[in-house]
């Protein structure tokens, strides 16, 4: 241990904590790493810079001729771009095919995911397992409703509901074959608008199957073969739609079905979380399928006494990363952080074991395991780590409880070993999560109607200016959570809702906005008006990264409730991803333009070294998608940009004057209270 503290001290930089984060429970946890000679990626992020041809998107190592690196000259290319590899590729080609191996990645990272659900659903159909079970039959009923099956048979001449183990296990095969049917094209897109359908219809986007479109993308930006980048992106809106209408869909339709429909819960979140006197376990990662009963396991009397027998009041369970979203839409487990706080959470001294599965989990998790006590488990056969303190203890279903409760148990046994230097921050904050699209709907729609029309209400009489979906990851390039903070307060100061998942969520909730009673703190008078009136946080956590899914439909439920158009390309509506890192994110912008929404992204963009390929996203989209890509790091502007979009789609709509007349209202409502 003394050797790994030696070997972490040798970092040649550190990170200064108040530059490196907006969170104080992170300061805190940075300034201890620091002391303890413990490396952390905020002091690898000063002591390794990017590459700057790599950032650009324009280096090719597609073939060992390569890499060929073509960095944009200072002050752009006046005349002709005659920059080419060595055989010859553009730095559009190159920079295209190197934004569509990441779409690729990151569809097949959720939809991977997604194939994993299914089939622990399809085990459950068939009874397979006695772990898993139908949790929401309603949702169940919707599902296959909506993919075609139908939910209701004639017996003599009358109709009756179908029976319900046959019904999910027509969706379990159905959903499954959505990876690699043979014919047609993925049913879940019909859930779309129908004439954003036939928009992608007419452009031939429409996907295969989820599985074709990503070998797909590997085999067309294999050297020499597509080198014309319109080309190679209609592939990578196919694929992203694949990820976002297919993959992540599926995902997040079956976890709700298998684990139950998301609620408003109450919740924390932060590394305060962790409780000194507890067993803490953190889950992190991506997939719920084990989590789910480690949660179960947790709180089963059997490990509650065994904790107790062990000298600990009880077991703490937390979450990092969407794994954390994950259990906490569902059961209102806090998250201990967002994908930035991970190697943190070790650094307490008193986390007693970390489960990770897939997507997100740093391999430095590991190396800063063997400076404490806390045992690393992998659990996913396609996720283990090389160095020799990780645990490997691979996950199966059909005896999911049963490598649950080892894990529990090996935390509980490791109580005893944690050591005498433990500091668990005290900062931690209050929050409302587990909001999906039915929640919405009850919370916000009509109780007569059951549909969004009381949003739509406020959204035309300008109470609310807009929707913004704010999702995403941390990236050690930029201050840690400060752009995801900036730019959703910045939104709900102008009446612009806000939807969030993935790391965004988890950042709110840590500074507080996930709460109803933020409304009259941060928001103007609109929306303030709106969420105190309904009791609802002004930011909305929806969930996942594969849980984006249920913006779409979100949104297509808003389109579907009239008055605000008849696509998601005339909602006045805005993607983020204020601080991306990871591929995924990629994916999740292009099936957001895709679908026909405005979608910007901070912190970097990797199309800056080809000027003509990023026209092509930034303002070529738009004409054939209705949405478009956009870039901006500086948090105010970027939250700008979006209102300015929302603005522009008011106007389009003839919805403009209504907020202008709501506005003075309010102005004329202050003078009358100033009187
Ligand atoms: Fe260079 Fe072309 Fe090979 Fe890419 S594919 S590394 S541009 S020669
Ligand atoms: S966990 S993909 S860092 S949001 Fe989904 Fe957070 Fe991004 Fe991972």
């Amino acid at each position: 241990m003394a050797e790994e503290k030696e070997k972490a001290a040798k970092v040649s930089k550190v990170a200064d904590p108040v530059k490196a984060t907006i969170d104080m429970a992170t300061q805190e946890m940075i300034v201890r790493s620091q002391k303890m000679g413990i490396e952390t990626i905020f002091d690898r992020a000063e002591s390794m810079k990017p590459c700057n041809i790599g950032l650009q998107g324009t280096c090719c190592k597609n073939c060992a001729m390569g890499p060929c690196r073509l960095p944009l000259p200072k002050g752009g290319i006046e005349g002709e771009d005659t920059r080419k590899g060595l055989c010859g590729a553009t730095a559009n080609t190159i920079a295209a095919r190197n934004f569509l191996r990441m779409i690729a990645a990151g569809a097949a990272a959720h939809s991977d995911h997604g194939r994993t659900v299914a089939e622990v659903f399809l085990a459950a159909a068939r009874k397979e397992t006695d772990d898993y079970k139908i949790k929401d039959t309603v949702k169940l009923v919707a599902v296959a409703e909506a993919m075609g099956i139908a939910t209701k048979v004639e017996v003599d001449g009358e109709t009756k509901d179908r029976d319900l183990d046959e019904v999910a296990l027509e969706l379990a095969e159905l959903a499954l074959g959505e990876w690699g049917k043979m014919e047609g094209t993925l049913i879940n897109l019909k859930r779309a608008p129908q004439p954003t359908y036939e928009r992608w219809e007419k452009l031939g986007v429409l996907p295969r199957n989820i599985d074709r479109e990503i070998v797909d993308i590997m085999h067309r930006t294999h050297m020499g073969v597509d080198q014309d980048y319109r080309n190679l992106m209609l592939q990578g809106a196919r694929a992203s739609l694949a990820d976002g209408w297919g993959g992540s869909m599926i995902a997040t339709d079956l976890q709700d079905i298998m684990f139950g429909s998301p609620t408003p819960l109450q919740s924390e979140a932060n590394l305060g979380i962790m409780k000194e006197d507890h067993v803490n376990i953190i889950v992190h990662g991506h997939e719920p399928v084990l989590s789910e009963m480690i949660v179960a396991a947790s709180q089963s009397k059997e490990m509650l006494d065994y904790a107790k027998e062990k000298g600990a009041k009880g077991i703490q369970l937390g979450g990092i990363c969407c794994t954390a979203n994950e259990i906490l839409q569902r059961h209102g487990v806090p998250p201990a952080g967002t994908f930035l706080q991970q190697e943190l959470a070790i650094i307490t001294g008193a986390c007693e074991a970390m489960v990770v599965d897939v997507q997100c989990v740093f391999q430095n998790l590991a190396n800063v395991a063997k400076c404490f006590h806390t045992k690393l488990i992998t659990t996913h056969p396609m996720a283990k780590m090389e160095q020799d303190n990780v645990i490997h203890i691979q996950f199966d279903e059909h005896h999911a409880m049963e490598d649950a409760k080892r894990i529990v148990k090996m935390a509980i046994d490791n109580f005893t070993n944690r050591g005498a230097d433990v500091m668990i921050p005290r900062h931690k904050a209050t929050q409302i999560a587990g909001f999906g699209v039915e929640s919405i709907q009850y919370q916000l729609g009509g109780t007569f109607r059951g549909d969004y029309y009381t949003l739509n209400d406020n959204i035309i009489n300008g109470r609310i200016r807009g929707i913004a979906g704010v999702v995403g990851c941390n990236n050690a390039r930029t201050r840690h959570n400060e752009a995801h903070i900036t730019i959703v307060k910045e939104l709900i100061k102008n009446d612009v809702i806000v939807l969030t998942t993935g790391c965004n969520g988890i950042a709110c909730a840590m500074e507080g906005l996930l709460t109803p009673e933020a409304a009259s703190v941060y928001c103007g008078p609109g929306l303030a008006e709106v969420c105190e009136t309904v009791g609802i946080p002004p930011v909305l956590h929806l969930g996942s990264c594969v849980d984006n899914s249920r913006i779409l439909l979100a949104a297509t439920e808003v389109v579907k409730a009239g008055g605000l158009g008849t696509e998601l390309k005339d909602l006045p509506a805005a993607g983020s991803a204020p601080e991306w890192m990871s591929e995924k994110a990629i994916s999740i912008g292009q099936y957001f333009v895709s679908s026909g929404v405005y979608t910007i992204f901070g912190a970097t963009f990797p199309t800056t070294g080809a000027p003509v390929f990023e026209k092509h996203l930034f303002e070529d989209m738009l004409k054939m998608y209705g949405g478009r890509w956009d870039y901006e790091a500086d948090p105010i502007l970027h939250a700008r940009k979006m209102i300015a979009h929302i603005d522009a789609k008011r106007k389009e709509l003839g919805i403009d004057k209504a907020r202008e007349r709501v506005l003075m209202d309010m102005a004329d409502r202050q003078k009358l209270d100033a009187v």
